[in-house]
């Protein structure tokens, strides 16, 4: 790329909508620019503190015959080795499925897998420990295809089928029928601060970690498991994280055990960080799925009949595989009403590394392969995909192939926004000019649809709470159990609270998550972190709000019938500013002896889903939204790059516009990435080929669209979302499997014989060689 161009790319990313406000509060920007923001490896050390390495297995599959660390705690500086042997409680950390191990016992399951821990007083005596540990491992059968894991009945959880009128019989009504394949493959994580913990003991036989979690409450129960300890004596606290992306909703648990583990044994405190290629070996990444399609139309394009089955990489154990399962099936359908519907879904059991959630949480991989059943039709009949996909979108009042009905759907709406917007007859004749007069360089064009449920697809864990105090200066403390992960949820709990006691935001500090103050909570995950939070931290001020208002109504308007209210910091009666402000009024009620302090509790109603028959009513809402994605591919190199991508977004009412909007560009950027260039590789024998940024190809600076313009369409129908403000962590990830089907047109456009497969990522490779092949 040429330097001006580069610059052109920063510059178009600096023209987004300015930040002004409370609605562009970033509680947690300046600590990040400034270097002050703590993360786990940040934390002052403790006298005493041993450092944690881990061996893993270097083959991913067999029987362990011997491990002899005798040597290497001979090492200067370790302090103890630890098997599966030291482990007090239960040697388990599944949290699903009681299915993993934290230390391996007899078998290894996947490459990477934690078998021991080096306890040392510093890392180069750990490192070295690590060289003399000699392993001897009879080899078994490596399986890393998830068909040919079903083949031999290796499942992680049971099979799973979704339903809706017959598609069986739909299909011998339809006039045009295509089956096919189509794949997607998992995608790293890499969160900047890679996984790790801090523990270290309290008294009464307790640990206290500090942990890099999306799931507080699960590094606590996964603790308590393994140490065999009560949950109340394991304190977990998270202050944020350096990005989780689902990475961290289940699988920080095992290092914060093992943290947890030697402190509690050895009775020091002890600090687990791993890294870079420790994380990308050890840790699981988003599921990879091999799928099958069948997709019936009638002469009108109606698609009439749908039937796939899905299978799943689980790798070697369930932890949220069954979970992510289901949300495929959730989203088999994506954006659009089809009457007849057959989804079935595997969870393979693979030699890999346990796969997990990962933004989307199995929703991206049910959507590419309608949206591949759609292209595979369009190409068949010589037909627009967009025609097809604009027909059968969904309205309210169709029923989903779960059960739920759609109500306040927004999907034509940004559907037509987007494309009478930035005049998408207009993009499609530029492309067909360019085309006709470009021999080796073809652009193209697609249209991705999303509709994405909000709340757990688990309906017992839609629930959370806050803790709010008011203190007797009038400063407010906040507490719930979201986690802020780079999501820009603390500025929104800062501005629910400031909003609702109608205080200036610089008032409120936002405390760290801690399992002592905000018990029971769930993974802050499923794009409901604000909304469940939110919601709980409501009610916990409107709590304190009635007390200081019955103090007002009595003590400072002389107990007349009045309507009482605090804005701008102010006590109003009867819409008439008083002489107390915020501050004398909370002096004025703390000497009174009344309460300043409340909890909140929130638990999401409506929903509900049974299991039994796969129907029922799982989503609070569902949020929507439209993208155009145009790309150029070199035809003489098999490169490309995208040239913009154009989405109109349901936000609902924004309480944030510069958080949702940063959520919105860095989640297409994402699934651009896991779309296009990502590719995680293992090899035969299971090993990660692709272990290092070396061979990983992360989206950079340079490679995002050379134009990225995200337009909110600001609806206000929801009230289970906070504020009216719908949930926005999520969805936006899967406009980037547009890329996907941009890239792809203009291959075929270059080779209409192109044999190019629906199997992403669409790499240069992979592109070459569909412009190439006859
Ligand atoms: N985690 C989870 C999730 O446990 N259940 C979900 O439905 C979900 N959805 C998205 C992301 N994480
Ligand atoms: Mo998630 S995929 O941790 O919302």
């Amino acid at each position: 790329m040429l330097l001006d161009e580069k610059d052109k790319n920063i510059k178009q990313l600096q023209s987004s909508p300015p930040v002004s406000g409370a609605g562009g509060l970033n509680a947690d920007a300046p600590g990040h620019v400034t270097g002050k923001s703590i993360y786990v490896d940040d934390i002052p050390m403790m006298e005493g503190m041993v450092f944690l390495k881990i061996y893993d297995s270097p083959v991913a599959h067999g029987i362990i015959k011997a491990v002899d660390y005798t040597t290497a705690e001979q090492v200067d500086g370790v302090v103890k080795i630890f098997s599966y042997k030291d482990i007090p409680g239960e040697n388990q950390i599944g949290g699903i499925v009681a299915d993993e191990t934290l230390l391996a016992d007899t078998e290894v399951h996947f490459c990477g897998q934690p078998i021991l821990i080096i306890a040392a007083e510093n890392e180069d005596a750990a490192e070295e420990a690590i060289h003399k540990i000699k392993i001897e491992i009879d080899a078994l059968p490596v399986i890393t295809d998830p068909r040919v894991a079903f083949a031999q009945n290796k499942l992680l959880s049971p099979s799973r089928k979704f339903k809706i009128g017959d598609a069986a019989s739909a299909f011998t009504q339809c006039k045009h029928v295509f089956e096919g394949t189509a794949e997607t493959n998992g995608q790293e994580h890499l969160y900047l601060e890679t996984q790790g913990a801090y523990a270290y003991p309290t008294e009464h036989d307790s640990v206290k970690i500090f942990s890099s979690t999306q799931g507080p409450t699960q590094v606590q129960r996964t603790v308590a498991r393994v140490l065999g300890v009560s949950m109340n004596k394991v304190e977990v606290d998270v202050s944020r994280l350096g990005g989780g992306f689902g990475g961290k909703e289940d699988q920080a648990s095992a290092w914060g055990t093992m943290a947890a583990l030697v402190a509690y044994i050895l009775k020091r405190p002890a600090k687990c960080i791993l890294q870079r290629m420790e994380d990308m070996r050890m840790t699981g990444k988003r599921n990879p799925y091999s799928s099958d399609y069948k997709i019936g139309l009638d002469e009108d394009l109606n698609i009439l009949a749908y039937e796939t089955t899905f299978y799943q990489n689980g790798g070697a154990a369930a932890d949220l595989s069954p979970a992510i399962l289901e949300r495929t099936l959730f989203h088999c359908t994506n954006s659009y009403f089809i009457p007849n519907v057959t989804a079935t879904a595997h969870s393979c059991k693979t030699n890999l590394p346990p796969n997990t959630a990962f933004r989307g949480f199995g929703g991206p991989q049910g959507m590419f392969v309608i949206e591949a059943a759609i292209d595979h039709a369009a190409k068949s009949l010589g037909i627009d995909a967009t025609v097809i996909q604009r027909k059968n979108m969904m309205d309210d009042g169709n029923e989903l192939p779960y059960g739920q009905i759609i109500k306040n759907s927004e999907a034509r709406n940004c559907w037509d926004e987007v494309t009478g917007k930035y005049d998408i007859g207009k993009i499609r004749n530029d492309i067909i000019d360019f085309n006709a007069k470009n021999d080796f360089r073809k652009k193209g064009m697609a249209l991705m649809p999303v509709c994405f449920g909000i709340s757990f697809t688990n309906t017992m864990m839609n629930h959370a709470r806050a803790l709010v105090h008011v203190y007797s200066d009038g400063s407010v403390g906040v507490s719930t159990g979201a986690v802020e992960m780079g999501q820009g949820v603390n500025s929104k709990m800062i501005q629910v609270a400031a909003k609702t006691f109608g205080i200036s935001t610089d008032r409120i500090k936002l405390e760290t998550t801690n399992t002592t103050r905000v018990a029971n909570t769930s993974p802050s995950a499923a794009s409901s972190t604000a909304d469940l939070n939110g919601k709980a931290l409501l009610h916990a001020c409107n709590q304190v709000n009635e007390r200081l208002h019955a103090f007002i109504k009595t003590e400072i308007a002389g107990n007349i019938e009045c309507i009482v209210e605090i804005r701008d910091e102010r006590v109003y009666i009867n819409d008439e500013a008083t002489v107390y402000n915020w501050k004398s009024l909370i002096q004025q009620v703390f000497m009174k002896r009344i309460n300043l302090s409340a909890k909140g509790h929130y638990s999401t109603p409506v929903i509900h889903f049974d299991k039994t028959i796969e129907k029922g009513h799982p989503f609070a809402y569902h949020v929507y939204g439209t993208a155009i994605i145009t790309a150029t591919v070199d035809c003489l190199r098999g490169t490309y790059e995208i040239d913009a991508v154009y989405a109109v977004h349901d936000a609902g009412t924004s309480i944030n516009h510069a958080v949702d909007l940063g959520q919105c560009e860095g989640g297409i950027v994402q699934g651009i990435g896991w779309m296009t260039m990502e590719e995680v590789v293992y090899n035969d024998e299971g090993r990660l080929l692709s272990n290092a940024l070396s061979t990983y190809k992360i989206p950079d600076i340079y490679s995002v669209p050379k134009e990225l313009t995200v337009q909110f369409l600001n609806t206000d129908k929801n009230n289970l979302a906070i504020l009216k403000s719908k949930a926005v962590g999520e969805p936006p990830l899967m406009y980037g499997i547009g890329a996907f089907f941009a890239i792809r047109n203009a291959v075929i456009t270059f080779n209409p014989a192109s044999t190019i497969k629906y199997n992403a990522p669409i790499t240069p490779e992979k592109v070459l060689m569909g412009l190439y092949n006859q």
